[in-house]
């Protein structure tokens, strides 16, 4: 008898404790948030390639502002989904889980994941320009924009990594070594086009980890997944963590 697809991955799942989890913005479609390269992609309607960048910030901090508070206003009211409840949940499943995450937008940690890596940083983290010195943002919209630093009144900007900036050292060191020592990589709604996240699951590949894709459609890196899981990430993890919960019970 041929296995389920889905039971495919409970088996290999139930032999394993080194578990990580590489997660891009279609996670986060299912609570409503637009990922960037889709129909209704972020970056197809508000010039997100212009803006998400030092240059833009340098030209016109304003206007970058602007955009980030409006992204922060889309993104306040949501609530994550049965996919980041899921994966908060199997902290306590294997011996060693781990989310490393391309979002911004703070959900993994909204529905309780702790051992978490936010590779491109956090919409709802300001940093100082001078000091660098790193805090919460408080309210949404921001009263003042560009917002500056209330010690050494430089502008602040946002906590995140754009494009042609390098990624933490420290973050992206984490994230290799997660990957590098899992068993089974899972990589979750994402179109694996922006580097060096995308470079992730091939460590991992390359280290032995087997990879299990979850996507609405194939990406680059599918023909080289040990598994692929065609679907919604919510409804292909509930499914999975349902039959995975029966297994371990059995
Ligand atoms: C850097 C913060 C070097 C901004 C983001 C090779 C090596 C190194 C760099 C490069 C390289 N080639 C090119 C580069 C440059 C660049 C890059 O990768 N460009 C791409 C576009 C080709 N990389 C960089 O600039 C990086 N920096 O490497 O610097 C350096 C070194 C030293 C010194 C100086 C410089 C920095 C990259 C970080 C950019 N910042 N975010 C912000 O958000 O405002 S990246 C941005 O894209 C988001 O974080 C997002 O998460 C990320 C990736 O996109 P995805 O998450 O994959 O989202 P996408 O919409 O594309 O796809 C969604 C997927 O979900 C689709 O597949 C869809 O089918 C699926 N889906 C939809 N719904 C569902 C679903 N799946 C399941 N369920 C659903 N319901």
């Amino acid at each position: 008898m041929i296995e389920h697809p889905v039971d495919a991955v409970v088996t290999l799942l139930a032999g394993v404790r080194r578990v990580a989890v590489l997660t891009g913005a279609g996670i986060s479609a299912e609570s409503g948030v637009p990922t960037f390269r889709g129909q209704d992609g972020l970056w197809k309607q508000y010039r997100a390639e212009s803006l998400a960048t030092p240059e833009a910030f340098e030209r016109d901090p304003a206007l970058v502002w602007e955009w980030y508070d409006w992204r922060r206003g889309l993104i306040a009211p949501v609530e994550p989904n049965a996919g980041h409840r899921v994966l908060a949940g199997w902290e306590a499943l294997f011996g060693d889980f781990a989310v490393i995450t391309q979002n911004v937008d703070g959900l993994h940690a909204k529905a309780g994941s702790r051992n978490l890596v936010e590779l491109h940083g956090n919409i709802w983290k300001l940093r100082c320009t001078k000091e660098g010195t790193v805090e919460e943002v408080r309210e949404t919209p921001l009263r003042r924009l560009p917002p500056v630093c209330p010690s050494c009144g430089s502008l602040r900007r946002p906590h995140i990594v754009w494009f042609g900036e390098a990624l933490d050292p420290d973050v992206l060191d984490r994230a290799a070594a997660i990957s590098r020592s899992c068993q089974v990589m899972f990589v979750l709604g994402t179109s694996g086009i922006v580097q060096p996240a995308a470079s992730l699951p091939f460590a991992a590949a390359r280290a032995g980890a087997k990879i299990v894709e979850v996507n609405i459609e194939p990406t680059p890196l599918t023909p080289q997944a040990d598994h692929f899981l065609p679907g919604k990430a919510g409804d292909v993890l509930s499914d999975l963590d349902r039959r995975l919960r029966e297994r371990m019970a059995a």
